[in-house]
């Protein structure tokens, strides 16, 4: 304690002080994860940065290769004045992603505190994948993931209907959606020319307007939400744990095959944040 602690009124300007004791050292290991509102999700190529790019000021390379996203991006999208919300592209996932192909899925725990998720689809794959198959992989691993993130809700954005003839827009989408058997809300835009991207923009804002109004008012949705958001943590903090046993043990084992080559690769710790101005 300082001299100040033994001030009274007859002694104003004490010259008493207690010794300190010693401090406490601790090692902790920080994770940085992104806090955003929507989080995107699809395929390579899909046009998740493209779409971020349309709605908000970040400016994510775009490219028409896969995998152009390598880190996380953030956009903060001012639907007006006073309304705003945070939406997060992550690199692309493909099928296998929990077993490693492509970039791998530890990606998604920058989406563990989102409350929705947009399920971005090229309608007009330039492989000629069918988009069905494509929504079915993904949903597959993210379930893969987390179960409790695969449970947030999910809108199918479908995307690059601009590529699609006029006449056959209607009939493409319509037989995603019932071959999908999707029963949510549905959007059909182009990112690249921003049709239709406003109008989720709103719809987005009303939903997590109208969602955290919900869980102020009703007391057991507030506990609900708690709940899931718990065991999403904890299911997303398992999967990158044996994530990354996985690659010690790879590492190790490279190292006793004598290949010396040190990779940092996926380090995804790195996350660029961009604000508007
Ligand atoms: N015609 C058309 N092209 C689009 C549209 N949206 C995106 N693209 C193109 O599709 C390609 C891929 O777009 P990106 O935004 O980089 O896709 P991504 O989903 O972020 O891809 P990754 O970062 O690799 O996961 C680019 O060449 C874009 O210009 C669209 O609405 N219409
Ligand atoms: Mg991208």
């Amino acid at each position: 304690m300082g001299n100040t602690a033994f001030k009274s009124s007859t002694n104003r300007a004490p010259r008493k002080t207690t010794n300190g004791s010693p401090g406490e050292a601790r090692r902790i290991r920080l994770e940085l994860k992104v806090l955003a509102d929507v989080g995107l999700l699809g395929m390579p190529n899909a046009g998740k940065s493209t779409f971020i790019r349309s709605v908000s000021a970040a400016k994510p390379k775009v490219a028409d290769y896969p995998f152009t996203t390598l880190i996380p991006n953030l956009g903060v999208v001012d639907v007006n004045r006073h309304r705003s919300f945070v939406i997060a592209d992550i690199p692309g996932l493909i099928e296998g992603a929990a077993e490693g192909a492509g970039l791998g899925i530890r990606f998604l725990k920058h989406l563990a505190r989102t409350q929705l998720l947009l399920h971005i689809v090229d309608v007009a794959p330039y492989d000629e994948t069918d988009p069905v198959e494509s929504v079915e992989a993904i949903a597959n691993e993210l379930d893969k993931f987390s179960e409790a993130l695969a449970q947030r809700d999910r809108w199918l954005v479908l995307n690059k209907i601009d590529l699609l003839p006029e006449d056959i827009v209607e009939k493409t989408c319509n037989d995603i959606i019932e071959r999908l058997n999707w029963q949510g809300p549905v959007f059909r835009i182009s990112a690249v020319s921003k049709q239709g991207t406003q109008d989720i923009c709103y719809k987005i804002i009303d939903y997590l307007e109208e969602k955290a109004f919900q869980e102020t008012e009703d007391a057991s949705k507030a506990e609900a939400e708690k709940k899931l958001l718990l065991t999403l943590e904890q299911e997303a903090r398992e999967t990158i744990r044996d994530l990354n046993n996985e690659r010690e043990l790879e590492k190790r084992k490279r190292k006793e095959q004598g290949s010396a080559e040190d990779d940092d690769e996926d380090d995804d710790d790195d996350v660029e944040v961009l604000y508007v101005e």
